[in-house]
Formats: C-alpha cells, sequence, structure tokens
C-alpha cells in the first residue's frame, strides 16, 4: 500500500513540474518580456520568438551529455515594470530554470540581472539597450543588440549631419532606456555642432503631449528625437499632426517597430520617421533574416516587429552552449556561452566580448516610406 502512495506521489510530482513520463529529461529556458500592458505587442513578438526555436530544436533532437532532452519554455510576464520584472525574475530563480532569455525593457533587465548573478543563472536579452546592463560586472548579463551609446551617437550625428537638423527637440519617457538614449543622442548632436533646443519629457504611460508640443512648436523644432517606446511614439506624432508641427521625428529601437506604422497611420508622412534597430544584416546574411520572417509570418500569422529574430538566436545560442558543455547545469554551460564565438545567427554572427555584449554589433538606420518601414542602412 505504501509503495503504491509513493508512486501515486512521484507521478504526481513529475506531472506537476512538467517532467512527465516521458524517456528524456526536461530542460526548461525560461522567457520574459511585457505580455501586457502597451506594448504587449513588443513582448509576444519576443516570446513568439522563443516559442519557435523551442518547437524547431524539439522537433530536431536535442542531446546533451549524451542524453535525449526535452526543452520547455516557461513563459512571463513583467508587464515592462521594474518591480513585476524583479519579482518574475526571482520565480524563475525558485523555478530552478537553466537560462532566461529576456527581459526586453532596461527597466526590468537591469534590476532583474542581479537575481539572476546571484543565482549563477545566464540570461541573454535580445532586446535591453542600457550600456548599464553589461557594465555592473556580472558573468551572467549577455546581450544581443548594440547598446544606446551607439544607437544614440549614430541617431545624433544623422539629424546634425544628414537630416542637417538646426534646431533639434529631446523628449524622454523618463525610462531606463528613453532617457539613456536621448541623454546618448543630445551628447552626439552636440558634439557634431548641433543644437538642442528643447528637452522634454514625458512617461511611458502618456496619452496627452500637447503641452510638451506646443513648447516645441515654440522654438521651431525641425527634428524631434523620442527616447522611448512605439506605444508612445504613435499618438505622438498623430499629435504634432494635429499642432501643426512638420519636423522630422527620430527614435531608437523602441519605435522602430511594424507597430509605429499602424499607430501612426496617416500622420507620418514619408520619409518623416527615423529610427534605428539595434542589430542588422547586409550582404548573404539578409538570406537567412528573410527566411525566418517569412517562416514566423507563416506560423504567427503576423509580422515581425523588431526583436523577435534576436530572441530566436537567443534561445538556439544557449541551447548551443549546454549540448557544446555536455550539460545544462548553468555553471557547467555558463562559461561555454560567455566564450560564443562566430555563431551563426538568422540577426548574423554572434561572439561576445568580455561583459558579455555582441561583438562589434550592428544598427540598421530605418524610415518609414509608403506606410512600411524601410532599411536606409546597416552601420557598425
Ligand atoms: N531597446 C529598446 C527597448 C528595450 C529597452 O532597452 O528598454
Amino acid at each position: 500500500m505504501l509503495m503504491k502512495l509513493k508512486i501515486v506521489a512521484a507521478a504526481a510530482i513529475a506531472l506537476s513540474t512538467g517532467m512527465a513520463f516521458a524517456q528524456n529529461a526536461v530542460v526548461t529556458i525560461a522567457h520574459v518580456g511585457p505580455t501586457s500592458g502597451a506594448i504587449a505587442h513588443l513582448g509576444k513578438d519576443n516570446e513568439n520568438g522563443a516559442k519557435l526555436a523551442i518547437e524547431e530544436l524539439n522537433a530536431a533532437g536535442v542531446t546533451i551529455g549524451g542524453k535525449k532532452v526535452t526543452l520547455r519554455l516557461m513563459t512571463e510576464d513583467d508587464a515592462a515594470d521594474p518591480k513585476q520584472g524583479t519579482a518574475v525574475a526571482q520565480k524563475l530563480v525558485d523555478a530552478k530554470v537553466s537560462g532566461v532569455i529576456g527581459h526586453l525593457n532596461s527597466g526590468t533587465t537591469i534590476p532583474a540581472s542581479s537575481i539572476y548573478s546571484e543565482a549563477g543563472i545566464p540570461q541573454v536579452s535580445p532586446s535591453a539597450t542600457n550600456p548599464k546592463y553589461t557594465r555592473q560586472g556580472f558573468k551572467t548579463a549577455f546581450r544581443l543588440v548594440a547598446d544606446d551609446a551607439q544607437l544614440g551617437g549614430t541617431l545624433g550625428r544623422y539629424a546634425v549631419n544628414t537630416l542637417k537638423g538646426k534646431s533639434i527637440a529631446v523628449i524622454d519617457d523618463r525610462t531606463a532606456y528613453g532617457q539613456g538614449v536621448a541623454q546618448e543622442f543630445t551628447k552626439a548632436v552636440e558634439a557634431a555642432g548641433g543644437k538642442v533646443v528643447a528637452k522634454e519629457f514625458t512617461t511611458d504611460k502618456a496619452t496627452d503631449f500637447n503641452a510638451i508640443l506646443t513648447t516645441i512648436k515654440g522654438k521651431q523644432a525641425d527634428v524631434v528625437f523620442f527616447g522611448g517606446m512605439d506605444a508612445v511614439a504613435g499618438p505622438m506624432l498623430r499629435q504634432m499632426k494635429a499642432l501643426g508641427i512638420n519636423a522630422k521625428f527620430m527614435g531608437g529601437d523602441g519605435i522602430c517597430s511594424t507597430e509605429l506604422v499602424k499607430l501612426g497611420g496617416d500622420a507620418i508622412a514619408d520619409n518623416q520617421v527615423f529610427c534605428a534597430e539595434a542589430g542588422g544584416v547586409e550582404g548573404q546574411a539578409k538570406v537567412g533574416m528573410d527566411a525566418f520572417k517569412t517562416k514566423f509570418k507563416a506560423k504567427f500569422g503576423t509580422d515581425v516587429q523588431v526583436y523577435a529574430p534576436y530572441v530566436y538566436d537567443g534561445v538556439n545560442l544557449m541551447v548551443a552552449a549546454m549540448v557544446k558543455a555536455g550539460s545544462s547545469d548553468p555553471a557547467k554551460y555558463l562559461p561555454v556561452l560567455a566564450a560564443t564565438k562566430d555563431y551563426k545567427g538568422v540577426t548574423g554572427n554572434i561572439s561576445f566580448d568580455n561583459k558579455g555584449d555582441i561583438l562589434n554589433g550592428a544598427l540598421t538606420l530605418k524610415t518609414v516610406k509608403g506606410g512600411k518601414l524601410s532599411d536606409l542602412a546597416v552601420i557598425r
């Protein structure tokens, strides 16, 4: 009787932890992003990148340390909120996940990174661009994209040297990302001899920008830079049009999404908006990216927003490190992950520097034309 009870209890535990009765051991990888709230479309985009990678890996079969494994994706929503981000991070540590892909926002990625670091769990962010993330001395923190210094710097020089902006206004949403990229943009504008005529701020939840836009109109700004996300930038563009502000509109990767084009609608004129994705491929390497985008659309019925391909690469390279290390134990595969060199992803060749940043990261400058985002140049 006791033996029977023990078997039933073991089966219940196995089921509740997802181990089921399969022969394969289960390796759990987590994805975290904001799948609720104003930028849920970006969080879901990233989550779908992770789902696709896990599904393909399981279909192909993964063997780690001589044992066939089943990969399990644990998905969590941080709502782009720093407090929820740390709560979710602790939940993932308690669940003993083997690795984390995320978070999406710098404002959640940075506070969560100390929790993963303490637990020794590798974290690969596909999109957080605030430089601080990889400058805290954590061996567990990796980033697959260029940072805000590169983004803001390139966009600032472009505003002065190419767009010939004479009176530049800067707005940020006071988040770790928005404020950081706006500061880098301002520094670059001033270093290139440009003039910042207004510095305004809003929040990542605001919907009414009339007061700050009226101030900017009064300063006759010919370029408006926004450090923030597409969910705020779209309505801001509509209000700029309503106020008769004909300035160019610039922003970093947070606005460089397919959703921005929908949100801005007919308030966006051709060649009015300039933004940069914090990564990019060109030439032959575009073939892999284009194939990914086609596959993604066929599976999820929606275009890639921005960072799904980076999440897809993050999952794949994390699993490749486990396979090479012969273990999904974070302590064993972390050094292999850190030593990643010339990994061939859909987002290009991935190697990490000694901080965990992508080596030789690119960015793609884009504009909106004919109701679509279109690439202008890949810059390193
Ligand atoms: N990099 C833009 C969106 C994510 C972030 O850094 O907050």
